[in-house]
């Protein structure tokens, strides 16, 4: 009645007032109810939930994936968790972080001891993506961040976002195959080992059941960091974490050798860094990175080998004044992505000049360096002596290295590698009986020896990887030739391990094979460089052989080295099964660099450390190449 009573403009104005309030509610209860809305709004910071791992450091907050509880459904193996598919960010700044990435399944082994099955898990796509929530994780292994780290700074300029990492978002990842479940199966036992009788020290003594130490730094742990990521052990990556965090010093009255220190700790520091996004790890190598740094306090600024890193005072051995040249040339890679990442520039400025002195030096032999330069005169010593093994094996490796980290501009770097694979191909290749196997030998005052050291065999990898940037397709058969010289350095061997040193015979005699053997030499001490090369090998090929190569290895390690209460054992004699003679010494580059070759070999996945987007240093820990801009 009242309502007839009021005159048409008032009953509009009613009207409209209701039909604005309608309006206004429908917009309120929206955004209740899907707050992803309203969230988006935030900023990432106010998205962070609670990190499971106290300390842990998100490496640049402001473009990784805010964390997520991982934790669910983990069935069997709690350490393999399923991965959620964070939003892959279109940013990225500070470290590459380039292997952390959205996939779009998960891989889990069924059960502990069925290792012949693999399951892949269906991801719900489309539902996570809808969520903000996400985390850092890269294949098995998902790391959850803290909130609280500043970015890195960068007054150097940093990488750019290769093209392929969006594309590569959207791949589907290769599950993890049998051979790979046996190499973790080895890992675990060589990580019961170090954790029960070496836990924090440098190297395990897996018969007496105790451990020795170098340079006191747990130097297995921080080589075996990277290993655990690309290998998904999260729960032996969070507790290895835990000791860094807690237990690392480098504020230490200790001498450390200026290049085991740099290519063990440095660069697995820095790697694990990169892999995990984890602060922590940058600080680390910061603090030791400096450390490290009067050891370039010479007269001619080629480093002492040796540096005390609690004093800050450097020395050359006691008896010489003289460093060795691998030693002082394959510490770049290392000390540049430091520079970097600090955007300090001394490391880079130290270690190349280094290189640009070294490139102006006389007493090469087309392209070939003797062993020893002085820290005086800057001078090569004992010149004469060439050789691809011992002390000058790395030279070569990270000449071709460093040109391809800095994104493939520093021409001299390269001029000195190809002139030093010319120098190879001219002074030091030879081809044995009767296999007529092609081997690197050695050259003393012109005198050709037909001695190879097993380091030799990081070679084949090195050009295979050389050629896969662009240089001579040679360069790729003399790897496949000198590859399948390393693999029978294994196989014509008793045990089917190589020596540390073979001689070959250069004639052929009725019984005798390629390769000979002295006493001395006749010791395996878990080295890595021919399954390194096989891994490069079987990415450029994908010639299987090389994976079966490597499986007839690891199978010859398991039969021969491995201890039953824990860890791997060098031995003293490749050539009597019976006994191969254990050492009680498990070094650390078998955890560092054997283990994750081998896992890497037997996977088809080019993604797991793409070739393009990483280099790894001499010990087996990637490092990203800086993409030019
Ligand atoms: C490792 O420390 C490095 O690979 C180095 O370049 C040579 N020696 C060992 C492994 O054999």
């Amino acid at each position: 009645k009242k309502w007839k009573q009021l005159s048409r403009l008032q009953r509009s104005i009613i009207l409209f007032l209701f039909a604005a309030l309608v309006v206004c509610g429908v917009i309120s209860y929206t955004s209740v109810g899907e707050p992803w809305k309203s969230l988006t709004n935030k900023s990432l910071d106010d998205q962070r939930t609670q990190p499971e791992i106290p300390g842990l450091k998100l490496a640049n907050p402001a473009v990784l994936p805010a964390p997520q509880k991982a934790d669910a459904n983990l069935g069997d193996h709690p350490e393999l968790s399923p991965q959620k598919l964070p939003k892959p960010p279109h940013v990225r700044r500070g470290p590459s972080n380039l292997q952390i990435k959205a996939p779009r399944r998960d891989v889990r082994l069924k059960t502990r001891h069925d290792t012949s099955r693999v399951v892949e898990e269906p991801v719900q796509a489309d539902k996570e993506e809808k969520t903000e929530k996400s985390v850092i994780s890269w294949r098995g292994a998902v790391i959850e961040p803290d909130q609280s780290t500043e970015p890195p700074s960068s007054k150097i300029k940093e990488p750019e976002k290769p093209s392929s990492v969006e594309a590569e978002d959207q791949k589907e990842p290769v599950p993890i195959n049998e051979r790979q479940i046996a190499v973790i199966e080895a890992f675990r036992h060589a990580w019961k080992g170090y954790k029960d009788f070496a836990w924090g020290h440098d190297e395990l003594k897996p018969l007496s059941k105790s451990y020795s130490e170098w340079f006191g730094l747990g130097l297995t742990l921080i080589d075996a960091l990277d290993t655990m990521w690309i290998l998904g052990l999260k729960e032996e990556f969070e507790e290895a974490r835990k000791w860094v965090a807690n237990d690392l010093v480098f504020d230490k009255n200790v001498d450390v050798n200026l290049f085991e220190s740099t290519i063990r700790i440095l660069g697995g520091l820095l790697s694990t860094y990169h892999l995990s996004g984890d602060s922590l790890f940058l600080e680390k190598a910061k603090d030791i990175g400096n450390r490290l740094m009067p050891a370039f306090k010479t007269p001619s600024k080629i480093p002492y080998s040796d540096v005390n890193i609690g004093r800050g005072t450097a020395h050359p051995p006691r008896w010489t004044s003289d460093s060795t040249v691998a030693e002082v040339t394959s510490i770049q890679l290392e000390f540049r992505e430091l520079s970097r990442l600090t955007g300090d520039e001394k490391f880079q400025k130290a270690v190349d000049e280094v290189m640009k002195h070294v490139h102006t030096l006389s007493g090469k032999n087309d392209g070939l360096v003797p062993m020893f330069i002085n820290t005086n005169s800057g001078q090569f010593t004992h010149l004469g002596v060439y050789t691809l093994g011992a002390r000058a094996d790395s030279y070569y490796e990270y000449l071709l290295k460093q040109w391809i980290q800095g994104g493939k501009k520093e021409n001299e770097l390269l001029e000195d590698y190809m002139r030093a694979i010319e120098g190879v191909k001219k002074h030091l290749l030879q081809r044995s009986q009767p296999k007529k196997l092609t081997f690197v030998g050695e050259l003393a005052h012109g005198h050709f020896s037909a001695k190879m050291d097993h380091l030799v065999c990081f070679l084949p990898g090195t050009l295979a990887l050389g050629a896969h940037n662009g240089l001579t397709a040679d360069h790729m058969k003399l790897a496949e030739a000198l590859i399948e010289t390393c693999y029978q350095m294994y196989a014509q061997v008793e045990t089917g391990l190589s020596p540390e040193i073979v001689h070959f015979n250069l004639h052929a005699q009725k019984g005798h094979k390629d390769v000979e053997i002295k006493p001395a030499d006749r010791h395996n001490l878990l080295r890595p460089e021919t399954v390194e090369s096989l891994f490069y090998m079987y990415r450029f090929t994908g010639d299987k052989k090389y994976q079966d190569w490597g499986w007839e290895i690891l199978q010859n390690f398991n039969k021969y080295t491995r201890v039953p209460t824990g860890g791997y054992t060098s031995i003293n004699n490749v050539q009597n099964p019976s006994n191969p003679e254990p050492r009680d010494k498990m070094e650390s580059f078998f955890l560092g660099e054997t283990l994750k070759y081998m896992f890497l070999l037997f996977s088809d996945d080019i993604d797991l450390i793409n070739l393009d987007k990483y280099v790894f240093n001499t010990e087996a820990h990637p490092l990203p190449i800086w993409v030019p801009a």
